[in-house]
């Protein structure tokens, strides 16, 4: 059993929908972020730095922060979409993620969809940096089916729940036909529903 500390944001939906991909039995812990859960001792214990997602592997007694070593150690324990011939690429588009598409969206979410008229620059910045990501994206797709190949993997488990915030991104996702193609082909997985919505609250995926 899989204990998965849960806000239902990009980061939080990776797992979850790694979870229903490999079909593993999990169980859910909301960690309520307006409410300052992730400064919980307890919590911290299993994420020090205060971040979700993590989980408890109960199995294996494995506590794990970080959604890409999660991601990682998930693969490896159910054999599925991390190939062993193709880890390179994989892990190439997987930090890739962490390291730059999330925050980069994440700095996009804070100047033009929370906070918009308070900083100009940040607001322009992370504009420009936003478009600057779906532009490289589609590029990138329009001669790899997936981010890291023929084959769906956890770079792409990892990339697409920052994609399905399209609409707050305001870049017009419909004139990257390479990422649109992308964004629908994995949106229409039973997984990738059932793991966007893992709250059963009727929670849909952004469509184009
Ligand atoms: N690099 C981390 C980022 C995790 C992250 O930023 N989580 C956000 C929610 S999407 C969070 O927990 N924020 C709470 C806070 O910083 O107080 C990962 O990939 O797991």
């Amino acid at each position: 059993m899989i204990e998965l500390f849960y806000a239902n944001t990009p980061n939080g939906r990776k797992i979850s929908i790694m979870l229903e991909e490999i079909k593993f039995e999990y169980k859910i812990t909301i960690i309520d972020l307006s409410k300052g859960d992730q400064f919980n001792s307890e919590f911290r214990k299993i994420s020090p730095l205060s971040k979700i997602p993590a989980i408890i592997d109960h199995n294996n007694k494995i506590k794990l922060f970080q959604s890409g070593a999660i991601l990682i150690y998930l693969a490896e324990l159910s054999g599925k979409f991390y190939d062993i011939d193709n880890r390179p690429r994989i892990n190439e588009w997987l930090m890739a993620q962490v390291g730059d598409v999330g925050p980069m969206l994440g700095q996009h979410h804070q100047f033009h969809h929370y906070n918009p008229g308070k900083s100009k620059f940040g607001e322009e910045r992370y504009f420009n940096i936003t478009k600057r990501i779906y532009k490289d994206l589609d590029e990138h797709l329009s001669a790899s089916e997936f981010l890291a190949g023929k084959n769906y993997s956890i770079a792409d488990i990892a990339t697409f729940p920052w994609i399905a915030r399209h609409d707050w991104h305001d870049v017009g996702i419909k004139d990257y036909n390479n990422l649109s193609r992308w964004y629908k082909q994995i949106s229409e997985r039973e997984a990738v529903i059932k793991g966007y919505d893992c709250l059963k609250k009727g929670e849909k995926i952004p469509k184009i």
